[in-house]
C-alpha cells in the first residue's frame, strides 16, 4: 500500500532528487537543461507567480502550448507554489477553451506565445494570460533570475494539484480533479512496478502534456527516476523515428497507431536503444503486437489508463506480457469484471470494467461522477473479459459492441483481423442501423500508400480470418481515421456516416 506524508509538494517530491549536472530535459535543436536548470527555472517562474502575478494556493492556472521544457517546466511551477495546473491541448477551440475555463474557474494563464490567439478570441472574462517563448511581452524566458531558490508552498498530500479534461469524444468537457499525492501514485504503481525505469533512460513519445497519458510518461514519470526525457513539438511517426536515434531514446510511450505507422518507415532507422515501449490511449491489436515484436524484438507494454484515474492500472511487464490482453491490475489496482447491476460476472464472460486504486474519478461538480463510481468502483466504461489466470482482454468500449442478426460482435475483433492483412495500415468498425438485421457491421480501412482498394478481397481476407457473421457487410476506404486531438478514434462520426 502507498503512504505518504500528510503535508507534501509533489512538484518539490519530483524536482528534488536528482543531481543537478544530471540531463532533465533534452529536445532536438536547443541545449539540454541539466536537473540545476529545470529548477532554478521553476523557482523563477514560481517566483512570477506568486509575486507579480499575485496567483495564490488553490488558484486554478491554465497550461496551454506545445509540448517544451517551458511547458513542462510552467507545470511544475504552478504544482510548487500551491495553485492547481489545468491542463488542456494545444489543438484545443476557443469555445472548448472557454467551456474548460469556466468549469475550472481559471483566472490565470501560462501560455506558449504560439498558442495565444485562439485563447485571447475564447475571450474569457477576467483571465490573465502571459505569453512566454519567442518575442513575447511577458517572456519567462527573459526575465532576471531573482537568484533567490522558490521554497515549495506547504500543500495537504490531498490536496488538487491538477485538473484534467476528459478527451470524450462527445458531449460537454468533464474536469477531473487530482490530489498532490496521485501525481506520485502514478509514478509508484504503474511506472515503477511495470516500466522500471532507471536514471540512465532517455524518454520521448508522442501524447501532449495536456493529455495525462503524455503528462505522466513524459515528465513525472521520467522525473521519478531521475531520467532524461526527449521533448518533441512535432512527435508523428516521422519525427519519433530518427529522434529514437539520435538521442539514443531508450523508453517510448506512443499509440497503437504510431506504432502500426513507424513498422512502415522503420527500415534505415536504429531503434537498437528501446527497451521499452508503451502502447496506451487505445487497445493494442495484437496484430500490432507481434508485428513490432518480429521487426524490433521489444514486447511492447500495453496498459489501460484515463484521465479520470490519471494514468495506467491494468498493464504487464517483461515476460509477464501477453499479446492479444491488456495485462493484469497494477500492483495497488484492484479490477474486475461486473454486470450493468454492479455483480461480478464469471471468467471468461464479458461485462463492463470496473477499478479501484490509489488513484479515484472526482469530477467537478458534473452529475456524470455518479454514472462514473459505482459501490466504490470505478466505471471506465469498457467492456472487458477476465480470464480463469487473471488477465483481462479487452472487447470494446461499452457502447461499441455490435448487435447483428442476434449476434454480439465487438468491432476491435473484427479491426484486428483486418490489420493482419498486409496493406492495412488503420482500421475502424462500427455497427450501422439497419431494419433487418438491427445493425451491419461496416469497416473503415487506411491503406498502405500504393495499395489498390479491392474490398472484395480484403472482406475475403476477414472471412478466412474470422466467422462469416462477422465480416463486414462493406468496407469504406479513407485517407484518415477521424480521431480526438488525443487520438481516440471518432467513432461516432464513422458511424453518423458524415465523413469527408
Ligand atoms: O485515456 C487513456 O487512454 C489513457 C491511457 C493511459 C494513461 C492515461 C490515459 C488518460
Amino acid at each position: 500500500e502507498l503512504r505518504y506524508p500528510e503535508r507534501l509538494n509533489c512538484a518539490a517530491e519530483l524536482l528534488g532528487g536528482p543531481p543537478g549536472d544530471r540531463p532533465a530535459f533534452l529536445t532536438p535543436a536547443g541545449e539540454p537543461w541539466t536537473y540545476a536548470d529545470l529548477r532554478a527555472r521553476v523557482d523563477r517562474i514560481a517566483h512570477l507567480l506568486t509575486g507579480e502575478l499575485g496567483v495564490v494556493p488553490g488558484n486554478r492556472v491554465l497550461l496551454r502550448g506545445p509540448t517544451t521544457p517551458w511547458l513542462a517546466a510552467c507545470w511544475l511551477a504552478v504544482l510548487k507554489a500551491g495553485a492547481v495546473a489545468v491542463t488542456v491541448l494545444a489543438q484545443q477551440r476557443p469555445h472548448e477553451l472557454s467551456t474548460m475555463c469556466e468549469i475550472a474557474r481559471v483566472r490565470h494563464a501560462l501560455c506558449d506565445i504560439r498558442s495565444v490567439d485562439d485563447l485571447a478570441k475564447a475571450e474569457i472574462p477576467d483571465l490573465r494570460i502571459t505569453a512566454y517563448g519567442g518575442d513575447a511581452p511577458d517572456d519567462l524566458l527573459n526575465r532576471p533570475a531573482p537568484g533567490t531558490p522558490y521554497e515549495a508552498v506547504d500543500t495537504a498530500a490531498d490536496d488538487v494539484a491538477l485538473i484534467a479534461f476528459t478527451s470524450g469524444t462527445t458531449g460537454r468537457p468533464k474536469g477531473c480533479t487530482h490530489f498532490h499525492r496521485d501525481v506520485l501514485a502514478i509514478a509508484d504503481t504503474f511506472s515503477r512496478h511495470v516500466l522500471k525505469p532507471e536514471a540512465d533512460d532517455v524518454f520521448t513519445g508522442s501524447p501532449p502534456l495536456g493529455f495525462t497519458f503524455g503528462l505522466g510518461g513524459l515528465v513525472v514519470f521520467p522525473l521519478r527516476a531521475g531520467a532524461s526525457v526527449l521533448l518533441l513539438e512535432q512527435a508523428g511517426p516521422r519525427q519519433l523515428l530518427p529522434a529514437i536515434a539520435r538521442h539514443r531514446v531508450s523508453v517510448l510511450f506512443t499509440a497503437p497507431t504510431a506504432y502500426r505507422a513507424m513498422l512502415d518507415g522503420l527500415d534505415g532507422h536504429d531503434v537498437s536503444s528501446l527497451r521499452r515501449c508503451v502502447s496506451a490511449g487505445e487497445n493494442l491489436p495484437a496484430a500490432t503486437w507481434r508485428a513490432w515484436h518480429a521487426r524490433t524484438g521489444l514486447r511492447v507494454i500495453n496498459g489501460i489508463g484515463a484521465t479520470e484515474l490519471l494514468h495506467i492500472f491494468i498493464s504487464a511487464a517483461d515476460e509477464r506480457i501477453r499479446p492479444g490482453t491488456t495485462g493484469v491490475p497494477v500492483p495497488g489496482w484492484h479490477a474486475r469484471v461486473q454486470d450493468e447491476h454492479g455483480e461480478p460476472v464469471p471468467d471468461g464472460e464479458p461485462g463492463l470494467l470496473a477499478v479501484r486504486g490509489p488513484v479515484g474519478c472526482r469530477y467537478l461538480t458534473d452529475p456524470r461522477q455518479r454514472e462514473y463510481v459505482r459501490g466504490g468502483w470505478n466505471i471506465t466504461g469498457d467492456t472487458y473479459v477476465r480470464e480463469p489466470d487473471g488477465y483481462f482482454r479487452y472487447v470494446a468500449r461499452a457502447d461499441d459492441m455490435i448487435i447483428s442478426a442476434g449476434y454480439n460482435i465487438a468491432g476491435p475483433e473484427v479491426e484486428d483481423a483486418l490489420l493482419r492483412h498486409p496493406d492495412v495500415v488503420e482500421a475502424a468498425v462500427v455497427g450501422r442501423p439497419d431494419e433487418a438485421r438491427g445493425q451491419v457491421v461496416v469497416a473503415f480501412a487506411v491503406l498502405r500508400e500504393g495499395a489498390e482498394r479491392d474490398a472484395g478481397a480484403l472482406r475475403a481476407f476477414v472471412k478466412s480470418e474470422l466467422a462469416p457473421y462477422k465480416c463486414p457487410r462493406e468496407i469504406v476506404f479513407l485517407d484518415a481515421l477521424p480521431r480526438t486531438a488525443t487520438g481516440k478514434l471518432q467513432r461516432f462520426r464513422l458511424r453518423a456516416g458524415g465523413l469527408p
